[in-house]
């Protein structure tokens, strides 16, 4: 993987709270089509979920990006949030960076991860167990639907950064959402 981040994003990275080094998968939310403010209200154990400070002022505040700790066996993990008014809330599914050799840092490569049977309590999701194929998900990238593999049934989304699976809930104003999945890395 050639280089494409510069090493202002490398230190963002590392100061997120996941080590830079490690495997880590990652579920974004993006409510700035719709202008809705997001708050998470549950960190992933062992995470972080954080507002994007990497954006504009308002912007900021209605994005949500966190980082999990994975390893090459299935567990779970799950966090919540809160919206300020109705709207539309992407999810996207999504893996991390590493650098190939802990030394350069400007090296990366990207942390592929499998994602199975994603629930939300407090919205509605589509096909949160990738069974048969990924309907009612929108990609861009090069995610693959993994057809063999998952955690209690065959059909896994394979993604990293790059590489989404990603889907739009609706959402209402308070009412705590949910996320809640299963992933490993893949290789
Ligand atoms: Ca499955």
């Amino acid at each position: 993987m050639k280089k494409f981040l510069s090493s202002a994003v490398v230190a963002a990275i590392t100061m997120w709270g996941v080590s830079l080094f490690a495997d880590a998968a990652r579920v974004d939310l993006d409510a700035t089509n719709d202008g809705v403010k997001i708050t998470a209200s549950k960190v992933p154990e062992g995470g972080t979920a954080d507002n994007a400070s990497w954006m504009d002022e308002a912007k900021n505040s209605q994005y949500i990006h966190t980082g999990i700790p994975a390893t090459g066996e299935w567990k779970q993990s799950s966090f919540s949030f809160k919206a300020d008014k109705d709207g539309k809330v992407t999810i996207k599914l999504m893996g991390e960076w590493k650098p190939k050799d802990p030394a350069n840092t400007e090296d990366l490569e990207p942390v592929w991860i499998l994602y199975d049977d994603v629930e939300v309590k407090g919205a509605e999701l589509k096909n949160g167990g990738f069974d048969g194929g990924f309907e009612g998900w929108t990609t861009y990238g090069e995610p693959t639907h993994v057809a063999d593999q998952g955690h209690k049934k065959p059909g896994a989304m394979k993604v990293w950064h790059n590489s989404p699976a990603l889907q739009e809930i609706t959402v209402k104003a308070g009412q705590e959402v949910t996320i809640s999945f299963w992933f490993k890395t893949a290789k």
